[in-house]
């Protein structure tokens, strides 16, 4: 056990720093983050004794942060979020001072949960294409050596990569085992549902795709490899995919840039309709869109793409004869368009649920539904279906051949559906199987309904902690007096909505507004953030 004093020693916390596992897991800059690592890789090699030694993941990532930040989060067995209890004594580990703390640290956990140390401990690990990264992998790997770890390094994976190698070796040989535990067979899995799902369906034209210059680049390029040929399925050009320049991540590219700047990223070269996507640095976030025949830019956003695919699934259940026996629902965040709610409720008829921001909030709603279908505006999203729906629709005999040929389609969407988590490039190709199936184009994608104008707003405040939250962060309960201010300003737009939270990752709080024109949706956001300075 004085392996752990000395790894602790080899990596020591700098003085003054306090580090939290907030929704992404530890995220700051790459260089004070040598001793959380080193803690982490303890924690995972707890967790997973914890748990019998299931293999628990590690990956190195801080998705669309600038180049020199980095971070590390910690993945559960079935590739879930890890826990809330763990995040908590995952922060508490990485914030001990000395060497000797974190070693009576991980000697409470010890007791705390009954582990036998004799026992084996499982840990997968993986990173994106950070410069920082083979530095920080080498101390999560002596936190590991240290705590006696049994060690698969994957070396560069995407994130919802390496959440389908954990998910897979957890599974293996049981009746739910979800694919080979490698790199191969995560292509495998996903190429051939992707050709499966198309049933001879071409999509239009061609996609490009932006790969914010991150992991996301050489990983679709092998995947391509497992499509379909161009001629027979789907074209996709792969740009900003340059990882040989770590400092270009996430720089004017990337699915934050468009979402966030509402804009292409400049090197686009797409025409107007041409189909486009944006991959984030980890490649777990995706956004569609394209330039209109008046060459305006046209974001399909998270909200878009849930609406697409709720849409699609409906339909296949419908036809499959399935519609009595499952239930869909779409899982939002207040960010979610009033107008992207509306249509589900009114024109897919489905049910919508709101959690807060975070996608382990909006996994644990979906998970409570037949077939959960969450996504956030930003493009973290998935389906995920219940296990008794896998066993309905395994067991289902079709009546006719429509039958056969919806179930068909659903099986493979299944399939094509990384369920473990959110996943850019299994997102994109869902999404693709969809508008080629649907015969659509972005602009009938577009078309579906108009989305509410809105303005989201960063506020720098002095203590952002005083702002709590209720009812998935659409009303503040503290400070008192604030949500009776914000309610005011908001009868006074049109179809007006409007609410405030600190934000988990930065440290702000964000407003969002939005009401029927532009200009009342902007001075709702600015009477908001100037009640909340
Ligand atoms: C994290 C979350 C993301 C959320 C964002 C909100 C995960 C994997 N990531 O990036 O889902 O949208 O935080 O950031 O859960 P904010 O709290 O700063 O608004
Ligand atoms: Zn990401």
């Amino acid at each position: 056990m004085s392996g752990i004093v000395e790894a602790a020693k080899a990596h020591p916390a700098p003085e003054g720093l306090v580090y939290t596992y907030g929704t992404a897991g530890f995220r700051t800059k790459a260089e004070v983050l040598d001793s959380v690592l080193t803690r982490v890789g303890l924690v995972a090699a707890l967790r997973s004794r914890s748990l019998k030694g299931k293999w628990i993941g590690v990956m190195i990532t801080a998705s669309h942060n600038p180049p020199e930040d980095n971070g590390v989060k910690l993945v559960e067995p079935l590739g879930n979020m890890l826990q809330e209890e763990w995040e908590v004594i995952s922060t508490k580990m990485s914030n001990k001072a000395t060497p000797e703390d974190v070693h009576e640290y991980y000697k409470e956990i010890v007791a705390q949960f009954k582990i036998d140390l004799e026992s084996p401990a499982r840990v997968v690990v993986a990173r994106d294409t950070r410069a920082s990264g083979a530095h920080l992998l080498g101390c999560v790997q002596d936190g590991l050596k240290a705590a006696g770890a049994e060690v698969k390094d994957f070396g560069y994976f995407t994130t919802p990569q390496l959440h389908y190698v954990v998910r897979c070796l957890n599974t293996q040989g049981t009746k739910d085992a979800y694919g080979e535990p490698t790199e191969k067979g995560y292509y495998e899995k996903f190429g051939a549902a992707f050709k499966t799902a198309l049933k001879g369906k071409k999509p239009s034209g061609s996609l490009t795709v932006d790969c914010a210059n991150g992991v996301g680049g050489p990983k679709l390029t092998e995947l391509i490899k497992h499509l379909p040929p161009k001629e027979e399925a789907l074209e996709i050009h792969v740009i900003n995919d340059n990882v040989v320049k770590p400092e270009a991540l996430n720089v004017d590219c990337g699915a934050d840039f468009v979402k966030t700047n509402q804009r292409a990223p400049p090197s686009s070269k797409a025409g107007p309709g041409d189909r486009c996507c944006s991959l984030d640095g980890d490649a777990d976030r995706i956004v569609y869109y394209f330039k209109d025949s008046s060459n305006v830019f046209r974001l399909l956003d998270g909200d878009r793409i849930a609406t697409l695919v709720a849409s699609f699934l409906g339909d296949q259940v419908r036809l499959a004869g399935l519609a009595d026996s499952l239930k869909i629902g779409v899982v939002q965040t207040a960010y979610a368009n009033g107008a992207a709610t509306q249509y589900v409720i009114e024109h897919l008829k489905l049910k919508v649920d709101c959690t807060p921001t975070g996608v382990k909030h909006l996994h644990h709603a979906a998970e409570k539904l037949d077939v959960g279908v969450y996504f956030e505006a930003n493009g973290h999203g998935t389906v995920i279906f219940s296990p008794d729906t896998l066993d309905t629709i395994a067991k289902h005999e079709p009546k006719n051949t429509g039958q056969a040929e919806a179930l068909d389609i659903l099986r493979a969407c299944i399939n094509l559906i990384n369920q473990s988590v959110g996943d850019a490039l299994s997102d994109m190709l869902l999404v693709e199987v969809v508008l080629a199936h649907k015969n659509w184009g972005p602009q009938e994608w577009l078309s579906t309904y108009t989305d509410l104008p809105n303005r989201l707003l960063k506020v720098i405040v002095n203590d952002r902690k005083i702002f709590e939250t209720t009812d998935a962060e659409r009303k503040l309960v503290k400070p008192e007096g604030v949500q009776t201010a914000i309610d005011k300003e908001v009868q006074k737009v049109r179809q007006g909505r409007s609410f405030a939270r600190a934000s988990g990752t930065e440290d702000a709080v964000r407003v969002y507004a939005e009401a029927a024109t532009k200009a009342e949706a902007e001075d709702l956001a600015r009477k908001v953030a100037e009640i909340v300075k």
